[in-house]
């Protein structure tokens, strides 16, 4: 496998347990930089370092604190970690910390870690590793490395080390769309505007743009640093900062998802499966809860679908935000109450915007989605769609890269036309629907050439259209008919067609109205109507104004002769007196023979070309 070198890990622990030291003992980077935090003893916000484990690999730390106020600072650093140390203080053991902190980093899936106990320098509580093993039994940790260090000795550290480069190894990341979740913004005199994060997923360029997900805005990336270092690309995994050639801090600050413009949408309204903490009381409706996703924060309301939750159990519920949120499907989040501010519970993303039903239909939604694989919701969401589907569409609403989707796409049984997709047996089935219109149409309407394409399309885009106008469709300028349609007349019909183009051809110049020539024809007005529509459409007979129907005949005639005085200047009154018509027709015939580039307007008259 290649080498990565981007691994995260977080600390987790209650405070002074010894974190912040344990990180200094590792990288010699002292993460507590503030003045109130060297002050006081305490990490107050979140701490970076990182660690040359061997010359090519580097590993980043998030130090978090571990008071009870600051937990929503430890959420912005859990999100994004690869592994965490539980930190256990040797001598003080487990307290209210170190079991949120672990249930924190259980509901978001972390995948990996090590128990540390710390200050191993000091005598050490009685049956601690059995009350750890009572923490992690079940969880990710369950089989997980203790190990016992001394950042005051150094004792453990090498051990320690070894344990960090055997983990790094293993990380690989799954491809996902570009997102930057930041955990800091501010200033830097005479650069600007900074961010740091953890880059969720994608490739991140010198020269890129970013948008923040929420406000739209947009901002270009001027310069990269990965692990303080400069750098022209960073990429899914690494800690990275990022200098922007026109934001201001306040654009994107602590919480804001920075993503591709455009590649995701935000949302207020999710369909999430719980998981309820077994400390917490059992969970039905609550109207203020803390929603925490990636490093945001927002608050909003929870209607739990399946009755009430019981602790520790799994439930599903509908969230509504006061602040949107840029997340997508299987995103972790965690659920706080306020007042005071406690975790109860992890979330696990598995719809954005539901439609609205009520809670049954929905709750039965959720457990089917909560069975399935993403792929497998893709391919759910286009067999419902019965006149397809945006590609681009279905990569936002899932958190999919446009490869991903392009590639999942082909393995399945999809029609694809440009970014429109539809599933084969929908597509066999609008055939067939298409077939019988026709078909239907062609007996109702035997001397039309065909349905305009426009009504037979409906609501598929034009590409689609196009790609399933196969044999034995056939569409000529904008008609669609079926191959075999011809249009026969009927002699009653022959009879009148005939009828009507004699009436046109007599009258020369001074046709009757067309409505007239229609109502004495002899058949139906709507066979009538038809008959001159096959009349005009064969050039037979010529429409040049409103209700103004001249036979073919005279038309040319009237060209030859208007031909025959090449040159001359006249006016309406000596067009009325050559033709013999009424100003009624002269005006329509005098614009019809500019339009044919046989006379020009000259001011007021006209002169022949
Ligand atoms: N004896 C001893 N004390 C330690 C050790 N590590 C940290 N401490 C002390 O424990 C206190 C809290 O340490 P700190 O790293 O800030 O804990 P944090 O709150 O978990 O980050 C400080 O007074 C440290 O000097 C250790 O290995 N041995
Ligand atoms: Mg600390």
């Amino acid at each position: 496998m290649m080498k990565m070198n981007h691994f995260v890990i977080g600390t987790a622990g209650h405070i002074d347990h010894g974190k912040t030291n344990l990180v200094k003992a590792l990288t010699g980077i002292d993460t507590d930089r503030l003045a109130e935090e060297k002050k006081r003893g305490i990490s107050i916000n979140l701490g970076f370092a990182h660690l040359h484990l061997t010359p090519d690999r580097v590993v980043s730390f998030i130090d978090v604190p571990g008071h009870e106020r600051f937990v929503r600072n430890m959420l912005a650093g859990a999100a994004g970690v690869d592994a965490v140390l539980l930190v256990v203080a040797g001598d003080d053991g487990i307290k209210p910390q170190t079991r949120e902190h672990f249930e924190i980093c259980r509901l978001l899936g972390i995948a990996q870690g090590i128990v540390v106990i710390t200050k191993s320098d000091l005598p050490e509580k009685p049956n601690l590793e059995t009350e750890i093993a009572e923490l992690v039994s079940g969880s990710f940790l369950e089989n997980c490395p203790i190990l016992r260090v001394s950042a005051a000795t150094g004792a453990g550290l090498s051990d320690l080390r070894d344990l960090l480069i055997k983990l790094s190894i293993t990380a690989e990341k799954e491809e996902s769309p570009l997102r930057l979740p930041v955990d800091r913004a501010f200033i830097i005199k005479g650069f600007g505007t900074v961010v740091t994060g953890t880059l969720s997923g994608g490739r991140l360029n010198v020269g890129d743009t970013l948008q923040n997900g929420i406000s739209a805005e947009t901002f270009r990336v001027r310069s990269l640093q990965v692990h303080g270092n400069k750098a022209e690309t960073a990429i899914a995994g690494q800690r990275v900062a990022v200098n922007f050639a026109d934001a201001k801090p306040e654009q994107v600050m602590r919480g804001s998802m920075l993503i591709q413009p455009g590649s995701l949408q935000p949302h207020s309204e999710l369909l999430i499966e719980i998981e309820l903490l077994p400390s917490a009381r059992a969970l039905s409706d609550v109207d203020e809860i803390l929603i925490y996703s990636g490093t945001a924060e927002v608050s909003g309301s929870l209607r739990v679908l399946s009755g009430e939750i019981q602790p520790g159990k799994l439930g599903f519920a509908r969230l509504l935000l006061k602040e949107k949120l840029v997340t997508v499907p299987e995103d972790r989040l965690i659920l706080r109450l306020p007042a005071p501010v406690r975790t109860i519970a992890g979330g696990r993303v598995l719809e954005l915007s539901p439609t609205k039903q009520n809670r049954e239909k929905l709750r039965l939604r959720a457990e089917s989605l909560s069975k399935m694989s993403v792929a497998d919701r893709v391919s759910f969401q286009v067999d419902q769609a019965d006149t397809g589907i945006s590609l681009m569409e279905l990569a936002t609403k899932f958190g999919l890269t446009k490869f991903q989707m392009a590639t999942l796409a082909k393995s399945r049984p999809w029609i694809s036309a440009g970014d429109w997709i539809l599933e084969e047996a929908k597509a066999t089935q609008i055939q067939e629907q298409w077939r019988k219109r026709l078909t239907d149409f062609h007996a109702q309407h035997p001397l039309r050439l065909g349905m305009p394409r426009e009504e037979l399309r409906g609501k598929l885009p034009p590409e689609t259209f196009a790609r399933l106008l196969i044999s034995p469709l056939v569409l000529e300028q904008d008609l669609v008919r079926l191959a075999s349609h011809r249009v026969q007349l009927q002699s009653p019909e022959t009879d009148a067609q005939a009828k009507m183009e004699k009436s046109f051809e007599t009258a020369g110049l001074s046709v009757p109205s067309a409505d007239e020539v229609l109502q004495k024809s002899g058949v139906s007005a709507a066979k009538a109507k038809e008959l001159l529509q096959m009349l005009l459409k064969s050039r037979r007979v010529v429409k040049i104004g409103e209700g103004l129907i001249l036979h073919h005949s005279a038309l040319a005639t009237l060209k030859l002769s208007m031909q025959a005085r090449k040159g001359k200047r006249f006016g309406v009154g000596e067009f009325k007196e050559w033709t013999g018509v009424s100003r009624k027709y002269a005006i329509p015939l005098l614009e019809w023979l500019d339009r044919e580039r046989v006379t020009r307007r000259v001011g007021e008259s006209r002169e022949v070309i």
